[in-house]
């Protein structure tokens, strides 16, 4: 596992990193992968992996990944896939700003969070999305604590753009003690298109699911 840990060593050596971890587990047409943890081998933190505080400057690029053999590309938050750890504070206002870097128009989704529908980052309700170069400041004030995850809202999110959202209680007795805190974010990696897998379950949601029948194979639902 040390390769996860050149995480903190920049984009290129992540990367090579977390397409290492791929290779030793290969599963199908799917390679999955992690960063595993957020302290270098030297005990440091690793900057980029977790952000906390109130403002947050947030970035979703294009970055040529090759997690099987055949080169594509991925987006990521911050040069990283999955992205950063936000830690909120319960009772904050928080200001994060949203650069989108892609050729495309791109979103992030606050996923579970209390706030107005014009921060939510859903394009088509209440803003067109954020269009390629453009910026999009969310800010909002945090009225809940727990863990939660952001997500792209566009198909980005299969290639990259989502991560653990972890908001700390204000009452400190709600606050569970623990030495230390680890957010887990469990994902895969495909090769294929995102349009095309988006089409694949919208044809068939048990599409992927090469080995168990679900409740509705066996059981199918009818309309009439
Ligand atoms: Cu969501």
């Amino acid at each position: 596992m040390n390769k996860l840990n050149q995480v903190g060593l920049g984009r290129r050596q992540f990367v090579k990193g977390i397409a290492a971890a791929g290779a030793l587990l290969p599963l199908a047409s799917f390679a999955p992968f992690a960063w595993a943890s957020d302290v270098q081998g030297n005990g440091n933190p690793v900057r980029e992996n977790t952000l906390s505080g109130s403002t947050f400057d947030i970035e979703i690029a294009p970055l040529p990944v090759n997690f099987t053999g055949s080169p594509r590309t991925a987006t990521t938050v911050n040069g990283l896939l999955p992205g950063p750890v936000l830690k909120l504070k319960e009772g904050d206002a928080v200001t994060i700003r949203v650069t989108n870097r892609l050729e495309e128009m791109c979103t992030i989704h606050w996923h579970g969070i209390i706030l107005d529908p014009e921060m939510d980052g859903v394009p088509g309700i209440s803003f067109p999305g954020i269009a390629p170069g453009e910026t999009f400041v969310h800010r909002f004030t945090v009225v809940q604590h727990g863990t939660y995850w952001y997500h792209a809202h566009t198909l980005a999110e299969q290639t990259g753009v989502y991560g653990a959202l972890v908001i700390e209680p204000r009452d400190a007795n709600d606050v569970v003690k623990v030495d230390r805190d680890y957010p887990v974010v469990l994902s895969d990696w495909t090769d294929e298109n995102p349009v095309d897998v988006y089409l694949n379950l919208k044809k068939m949601a048990g599409y992927y699911n090469y080995r168990n029948l679900t409740v509705s194979d066996e059981w199918p639902i009818t309309d009439s």
